[in-house]
């Protein structure tokens, strides 16, 4: 049986990656933090009593600050493979946390690297890279495009990187970038802002939301569906030499394009009124089941511009070309963009306690993605 250790596994692409690793047959190990309450909440449902002897899944306290734990673990566990997802990865709050983001999502894969080296164990490594690094390179961006970084984030993502590639030449390491534009889920952290979007959405019809205060909505993302990337994840370590991968859908919304789509979703036909920061979302128009199911009225302002969402510097525009991925992996992105909103929307929706439209799980079966059946 395969060993893989996973860092952020109680994030959005641990539990998936998790979950997928397991119905691989992995024993599966994951690093989590101490919190005073439960931050477990995305992998629960795979959790068993350590003491059943059927237990695939163990899970570890540590941090990426701490190197000793890291490398214990890596000695303890001899991992076939460790996904190092773990990360602070909130871009807007890198900004205000620069030297911390620098040391967990910069340093916390150098610790890891350096863990994995000393133990001598012939472990592959999955290094958690992002289309930020690319900046303000214009799209659309490949392996060979630049880094450009506009953020803590970034530069801390961007020194991750180049160390991967450093262990990888200098020490004939299996280490590996997996450089992933943005991938969106109902499990997404919900300050990002899909995930903000699609449960202001649905709070906002169940009455229990009046606005939503969004930031740039100008910025245009390459979002793509999360289940999906984590099998590139795997993929990448499955090849025959370690290498560097591009992953995305190659296309390109603005977050206003999000918006507009999610709100139609439910009902809602909004249009936008006054410019830059004083821009709005004012309902042009309802659905005669909303109007006569919801307190919403045409004119209603829904949305409106926070300036505090601004970020000092902006990344306008990515998306990728994932030629590369898509010769050597074989892989290519089934969910669409419009696909991906209506899953998110229809699973904040019945979070809300309202009905959902049943597409978003209709569109997984027709997909036939098959083992992530719990994908809320
Ligand atoms: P999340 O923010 O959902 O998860 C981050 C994970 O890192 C959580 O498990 C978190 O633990 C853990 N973590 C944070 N700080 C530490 C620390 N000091 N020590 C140990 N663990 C820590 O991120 P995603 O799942 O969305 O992303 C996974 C990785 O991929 C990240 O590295 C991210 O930067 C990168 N990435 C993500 C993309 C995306 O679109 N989602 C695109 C490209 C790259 P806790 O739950 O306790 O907070
Ligand atoms: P991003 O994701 O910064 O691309 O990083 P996020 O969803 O935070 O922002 C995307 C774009 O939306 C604009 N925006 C807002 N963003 C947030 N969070 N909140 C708002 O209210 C808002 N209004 C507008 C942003 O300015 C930005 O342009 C994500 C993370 O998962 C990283 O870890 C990962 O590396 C990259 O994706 C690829």
């Amino acid at each position: 049986m395969k060993k893989a250790l996973i860092t952020g596994i109680t994030g959005q692409d641990g539990s998936y990656l998790a979950e997928f690793l397991l119905s691989m047959g992995y024993e599966t190990h994951g690093l989590i933090r101490r919190s005073s309450t439960f931050n477990t909440g995305r992998i629960d449902h795979l959790y068993r009593d350590p003491h059943d002897p059927d237990a695939r899944l163990f899970l570890h306290y540590g941090d990426l600050s701490d190197s000793g734990q890291i490398t214990n673990l890596i000695y303890n566990i001899q991992p076939d493979e460790v996904y190092h997802l773990a990360a602070q990865s909130h871009v807007r709050v890198s900004f205000d946390m620069p030297e911390s983001t620098g040391d967990i999502s910069g340093l916390g894969t150098t610790r890891l690297l350096e863990a994995v080296r000393r133990s001598g164990i012939k472990t592959k490594v999955y290094q958690a890279s992002s289309s930020e690094m690319f900046g303000d390179a214009l799209p659309p961006q490949n392996e060979e495009t630049h880094f450009r970084p506009r953020s803590p984030y970034a530069a801390a993502k961007v020194y991750a990187y180049w160390m991967t590639v450093n262990y990888r030449e200098g020490y004939n390491m299996f280490a590996c970038n997996g450089i992933l534009f943005n991938h969106e889920s109902p499990r997404r952290g919900e300050t990002f802002v899909t995930r903000k979007i699609t449960r202001a959405v649905a709070n906002i019809v169940a009455g229990k939301q009046k606005k939503l205060y969004l930031g740039n909505l100008a910025a245009r993302r390459d979002w793509g569906f999360a289940p999906e990337y984590v099998v590139c994840q795997w993929l990448i370590l499955q090849q025959e030499r370690p290498d560097d991968y591009a992953i995305g859908t190659g296309e390109s919304h603005s977050v206003r394009e999000f918006v507009e789509i999610a709100f139609k979703l439910v009902g809602v036909d909004l249009e936008w009124k006054g410019k830059g920061a004083e821009e709005k979302g004012v309902v042009r128009s309802l659905t005669s089941a909303l109007s006569s199911t919801s307190a919403l009225k045409t004119g209603d302002v829904l949305v409106e511009i926070d300036p505090r969402y601004f970020r000092p510097t902006e990344v306008d525009f990515l998306c990728a070309d994932i030629t590369k991925a898509q010769k050597k992996l074989n892989w290519a992105p089934r969910v669409t963009f419009h696909e991906l909103v209506q899953i998110m929307v229809d699973s904040d929706m019945e979070l809300a306690g309202l009905k959902s439209s049943g597409d978003g799980v209709r569109i997984l079966r027709q997909k036939g993605i098959g083992w992530i059946g719990e994908i809320p």
